[in-house]
């Protein structure tokens, strides 16, 4: 048998892709309760406050906020172990820096993970995933801002304090590497907002970015840094039960061509996208190439003293990445780029794209799996993975989703593989187990999911829930931990 006994099989969510009810619960807004929706060619907007003219898609979501028992009860049926959510800052404290939480917010998550414990369901919480709140966007200038780290530390003394015994994992910032990687990184992962009324969000496929705050970005990664290490050592302080992930974005960048100039650039897109903060999250130092780094990006950092004892202190327990495509990597500048899930890089011949032209790489995750545990020898953990595509609603409400299984089986595969390399793996957290919005579009016809929802991308729909072939299907993968993937 591949995967441990007490293998964590799951789904995975984020608060602003799922829960909606935004202005209930007394929530206040959040950086995404200010995107609008787009397309795979069309990007989304940014807007200073909300416009009638525009449809924002995390305003009501799926409504996991109303349908949480229904869609609890449905990841039980599918035998889920765990399921990863995010607590959303703005409804605990909806502007941010109050003193005092939101009673009404914090009695919801009460009510999810009693639910989650009715079914003996782990919780596995993100503290932070893409959802800062607005006000701390605003007036603060976001992660840019050092504040924020005593209100992200008050944030978490509440919520550690509030549901201890309820939720055992945790995950400080959602794939905080993203902060090197750009303006998606820089809006939702920073909370530092572009300057303008209306402002265009260049992450679809092709679409260039058009605004970027380099310096303040690796100002705010470094606060993010240091507030992730102080709420790794509060939650084992307040806990010694709890354990506490990083969570990066997964990215594996392989040489375009076998020249040496290739494999050198693939290395130093390896070294920013995942060692720069991994290092500083599992090892408590910055690399040593971080140098070179801050030199190519211009940027200065101060590191004092006192950060790096921080940083040195709150090491994290385990690892978490998403994984959804690969790229590769050319010193080449006449090799068009092409864009998928925030990462650019020459399109690789030996692979298949999804529609939304993310390539699909299940050897990559083996590959990936290696390297990570070959450098950090820390239990890892896959909290999403998954295929983005549209789906057809059959007349019988039936949804045959036969890629999304065959995407699903393969890269299974390749985790018991990597199992077998030798890596410790915990658990895989499939993503958006119920359809929600989609991240880098805002789009719902960009699915993930097991269980289908009755929506649209202009939010037409009933919100109804059907369990696609996918759900039966992973059903019996979990039964037989890992082993019946036919
Ligand atoms: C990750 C994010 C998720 C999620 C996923 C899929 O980067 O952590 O929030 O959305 O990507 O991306 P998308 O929704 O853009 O297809």
């Amino acid at each position: 048998m591949a995967f441990r006994k007490d293998f964590l099989w799951g789904g995975a969510t984020a608060a602003n892709q799922f829960e909606g009810g935004i202005t209930e619960g007394g929530k206040g807004l959040s950086v995404p309760d200010v995107m609008t929706g787009g397309t795979r060619t069309e990007p989304r907007h940014i807007t200073d406050g909300i416009f009638p003219q525009y449809f924002y898609p995390s305003h009501e979501a799926v409504d996991f906020y109303h349908r949480y028992k229904e869609d609890i009860a449905l990841y039980a049926e599918m035998g889920f172990r765990c399921f990863r959510m995010s607590i959303n800052w703005a409804r605990i404290f909806p502007q941010g820096d109050e003193e005092e939480p939101n009673r009404e917010g914090l009695d919801f998550y009460h009510r999810v993970f009693d639910e989650c414990k009715h079914y003996g369901i782990e919780p596995l919480v993100t503290l932070s995933h893409y959802e800062l709140p607005y006000y701390l966007a605003k007036e603060y200038g976001g992660w840019a801002d050092r504040r924020l780290i005593e209100l992200f530390i008050h944030y978490c003394e509440t919520v550690f304090t509030e549901y201890k015994g309820k939720v055992k994992y945790w995950l400080t910032f959602n794939e905080i590497n993203t902060l090197v990687m750009g303006v998606f990184g820089n809006i939702m992962g920073a909370g530092i907002l572009p300057p303008g009324q209306d402002v265009k969000v260049g992450t679809v496929n092709g679409v260039e970015e058009e605004w970027d705050d380099v310096q303040r970005r690796y100002t705010a990664l470094h606060h993010q840094l240091v507030a992730s290490a102080r709420a790794v050592q509060l939650a084992h302080y307040i806990d010694p039960e709890n354990q506490v992930g990083a969570m990066i974005l997964g990215r594996v960048a392989y040489p375009y061509t076998c020249k040496p100039e290739d494999a050198l650039k693939a290395q130093q897109v390896m070294r920013q996208a995942n060692y720069y903060c991994c290092d500083v999250q599992a090892r408590g130092v910055y690399p040593s190439f971080s140098k070179w780094l801050w030199k190519k990006e211009g940027v200065t950092l101060d590191v004092s003293q006192e950060d790096a004892e921080i940083l040195k202190n709150g090491t994290v327990d385990f690892i978490s990445f998403s994984y959804y495509s690969s790229t590769t990597a050319t010193d080449d500048p006449n090799v068009p780029v092409a864009m998928g899930n925030m990462m650019r890089g020459p399109a690789n011949p030996y692979l298949k794209s999804s529609a939304w032209g993310w390539t699909i790489d299940a050897k990559g995750l083996r590959y990936y799996l290696n390297e990570m545990y070959d450098r950090y020898q820390l239990p890892l953990m896959i909290v999403e993975n998954g295929l983005g595509a549209e789906d057809q609603l059959e007349e019988d409400g039936s949804i045959h989703d036969a890629y999304r299984i065959d995407y699903m089986r393969e890269h299974i595969r390749e985790m018991a593989q990597a199992v077998e390399d030798g890596v410790d793996l915990m658990g895989y957290t499939v993503w958006g187990c119920t359809d929600l919005v989609s991240a880098s579009t805002g789009e719902m016809k960009k699915r993930y999911g097991l269980v289908y929802v009755d929506k649209d991308n202009d939010g037409n729909g009933d919100l109804s829930r059907r369990p696609k072939d996918s759900f039966y299907w992973y059903k019996k993968v979990i039964a037989s931990n890992g082993e019946q993937l036919d």
